[in-house]
């Protein structure tokens, strides 16, 4: 038992959050999961069916909505806040709603959590930290300079600047992590292993940006989900934790990959046009997680990772393909 029994989830309708109501309805059966999710277009209700209706409420609505939240937190033990606009391309094109989902939701959520006392988790990203050349032996760490680069990661950078002036200054009970890359199910099409695995499904050649040297560090969504409630119910107050399984992948390995995988040639795709302002290489060194808090990662081999979640997609086209065409109109659009 843990000190949390009725939580609210924000964004439990996408890819991480829905994981995460998956994760402690099962893990945790003493606690009852209120997800808060504006089911934008990287919402989906389909995410979280199933679940037992005595575990698991769905409230559709914003988190910018200060009306709707003066009434949903009060009674609630915590907030875990995974809602955000959450893809780089789309914040390239059309950064408004980053920030005000990511940055105006934060600093709503945060003021009804100081109003009514509730405990708060904020999930964030590594983006924040900027990159790091692919010769630097250094990985992030809590203590690395704030760097974002992209609309996208400056705004979840400026929301948690918000969170530690809300701990520091309130004294709100608040938490944050900083995760690498999530891949693994139910994750949306428009974001790199999905769209690869699914244009191979469509018949049509995966892209891959600019010189498809970028590396990113690859966790499997459990992973990510088991992390959060180790910090939501053991973490110290105030602090930052990173979370990240020493998955560093260039991405035309991944690619190759998934190419191999699925039966392809290794050179059967398009490189298309890079990704203004690319960030180069994530690294995450999750030493004071492991440290203080004993997560581990259990999915530790990518590859066998990568299968299934390759094969997720193959017996899961109902789920992705009424979305596929209007995600590669947007690339399309793109030059991508
Ligand atoms: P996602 O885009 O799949 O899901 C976002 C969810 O938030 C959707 O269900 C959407 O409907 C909801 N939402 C968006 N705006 C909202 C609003 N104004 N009010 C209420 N709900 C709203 O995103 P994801 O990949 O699952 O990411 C979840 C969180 O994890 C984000 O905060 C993201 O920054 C963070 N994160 C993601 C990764 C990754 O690899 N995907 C890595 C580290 C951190
Ligand atoms: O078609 C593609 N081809 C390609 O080469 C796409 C969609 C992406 N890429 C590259 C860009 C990145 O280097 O693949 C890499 C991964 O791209 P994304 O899946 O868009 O992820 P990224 O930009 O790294 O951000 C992700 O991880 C951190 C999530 O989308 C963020 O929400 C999270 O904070």
């Amino acid at each position: 038992m843990s000190n949390y029994e009725n939580i609210i989830v924000t964004g439990g309708c996408g890819f991480i959050g829905s994981n995460f109501v998956h994760y402690v309805v099962r893990e945790h059966p003493g606690v009852h999961v209120t997800v808060l999710d504006k089911l934008t277009y990287a919402g989906n209700p389909k995410n979280i069916a199933g679940l037992p209706a005595d575990r698991v409420e769905l409230v559709v609505g914003d988190v910018c909505d200060a009306e709707l939240l003066d009434e949903l937190v009060p009674g609630h033990d915590a907030v875990v806040h995974y809602a955000a606009e959450s893809h780089n391309d789309n914040s390239i094109t059309d950064p408004e709603p980053f920030v005000r989902t990511n940055v105006y939701g934060t600093f709503r959520l945060l003021e009804a959590c100081r109003r009514y006392d509730v405990r708060y988790h904020h999930v964030s990203t590594d983006e924040v930290y900027g990159d790091l050349a692919l010769d630097d032996p250094a990985r992030f760490t809590e203590e690395t300079p704030y760097r974002p680069s992209s609309p996208y990661s400056s705004s979840k950078a400026a929301s948690d600047m918000l969170v530690r002036a809300w701990a520091r200054t309130y004294g709100l009970r608040a938490t944050i992590s900083n995760c690498s890359n999530n891949y693994g199910p139910y994750q949306h099409v428009e974001k790199f292993i999905p769209r690869q695995v699914t244009n191979i499904l469509c018949g049509v050649r995966p892209r891959l940006y600019g010189d498809g040297l970028n590396v990113r560090d690859w966790i499997h969504t459990e992973d990510h989900s088991r992390a959060v409630w180790t910090i939501l119910t053991r973490g110290r107050i105030g602090e930052t934790y990173l979370v990240g399984a020493d998955g560093e992948r260039s991405n035309i390995d991944v690619l190759r990959a998934i190419l191999r995988v699925m039966g392809k040639a290794k050179d059967d795709f398009d490189w298309v046009r890079d990704r203004p302002g690319h960030d180069r290489r994530y690294a995450i060194d999750p030493t004071k997680l492991r440290r203080e808090l004993g997560w581990e990662p259990v999915h530790t081999d990518f590859e066998s990772g990568l299968e299934q979640t390759i094969q997720w997609y193959a017996d899961h086209e109902p789920w992705w393909r009424p979305v596929k065409a209007a995600t590669e109109a947007k690339y399309a659009a793109q030059g991508q």
